[in-house]
This record gives C-alpha cells, structure tokens and sequence, in this order.
C-alpha cells in the first residue's frame, strides 16, 4: 500500500517535470520567435529610416536648386535691364571683358556678373559664376574685336552687324546696328556642374 502512494507520487512527479519541460521548450520556442520578429522589426525600421531620409535629402537638394535656378534667373533679369538702360553704341564697350575701351568718366561693369550663394566650377578661373559674352574675336593684350563673320551658332552670326549688307571680317565694335548678348552662368551643386544660358539680339534704332 505505501508502495503504490509512492510509485503514484513517482509518477505524479515526473508528469510534472515533463510538464515544466514542455513549458520551457515552449518558452524557449517563443523567445526565438520573438528575437526573429524583432530583427524583421528592426530591418524594415532601418530600411524605413534610410528612405526617409534619402527623401529628406533629395527635397533639401531639390529646394536648393530651386532657389539657384531663381537667383540666376533674377540676376539675367537684372543684367539685361542693365544692358538695355546703356546708351546702345555703348553696350559692347561697357558690358566686354576689357577695360581698355571702357567709356572715359563710365563705370563699366564688364563682363562678370556675379550671384551670391553659387559656387562657381573649380576650372572657373576667376570664381564668378555669370559672364556677358558677344560675337567677339580676342586679340592679344588688346580690346576684343566684335565680329560679324565668325561661326558661332549661340550668336547667330555668321550675320551682317553693321548693316551695310556684305558680312566682312572687319571689327565692327563702332558701328554696329545689331549686337547679340548671351549671358551664361554656370555653377556647381550638389547635382553636379549646372549651366545656364540666356540669349538676346540688340537692335539700334
Ligand atoms: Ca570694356
Ligand atoms: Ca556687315
């Protein structure tokens, strides 16, 4: 009779390790589950993260290029209003890239026209983003000659300047009739080298 008590509380005993056993294993199994879960958990919050601030970034970039395209668009506007408020037999002396043949008494501006907040490109020699350039050929330490026979699509020439008829390859920088003004700016940003480019034909009258 005692026996069987203590063969049933054998038993009864080792049921309840097998039981704390499969508890344990359980709980084992769902602690794995639970590290796996988290590691998705935390990839697709990395993964998240990282977009997020791809976005951020991009929209920061795109803002900024925005706002560049702006300045140079109001500093053309500026310039070409400057041009065309310059008596026009003046235009080529005052906006060329010499100071030789700038008018006594005038303060030419010349040829660059800077825009704060742009980086100019590292070959830029002189650092300033915007320049004023015309139909012109360069002549060694000298004035530059303005030219009506020389190919040069973005001006439209070959084409007769001084209105004369014939196109010729004389220096036409005191009689012209026609001038062609390109304005090009060109800088640096986060999406590399930019370039912008305004054109015009002044006409005298
Ligand atoms: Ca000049
Ligand atoms: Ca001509």
């Amino acid at each position: 009779m005692n026996l069987g008590i203590i063969n049933e509380s054998l038993d009864t005993a080792s049921a309840a390790s097998r039981l704390k056993l499969r508890r344990r294993a359980r709980n084992g199994s769902r602690t794995g589950m639970t590290l796996l879960e988290l590691s998705i958990a935390l990839t697709v919050f990395v993964v998240g993260m990282l977009g997020f601030m791809q976005s951020v970034l991009y929209a920061v970039a795109l803002q900024r290029a925005e706002r560049e395209d702006a300045a140079v668009v109001e500093m053309a506007r500026q310039t070409m209003a400057n041009i065309q408020g310059t008596p026009f037999a003046q235009v080529f002396a005052c906006f060329n890239s010499s100071a030789l043949d700038d008018p006594v008494g005038w303060a030419a501006p010349g040829s660059n026209v800077p825009v704060v907040g742009l980086r100019a490109l590292a070959t830029d020699a002189d650092g300033i983003v915007g320049n004023i350039s015309f139909p012109t050929r360069d002549v060694a330490g000298g004035v530059p000659e303005l030219r009506e026979n020389l190919p040069f699509a973005q001006f439209g020439t070959p084409r007769d300047l001084n209105g004369d008829g014939p196109i010729d390859g004389a220096n036409h920088a005191t009689n012209y009739t026609l001038l062609p003004v390109v304005l090009t700016f060109d800088w640096v940003n986060a999406k590399g080298p930019r370039h912008r480019e305004f054109r015009t034909i002044l006409a005298g009258y």
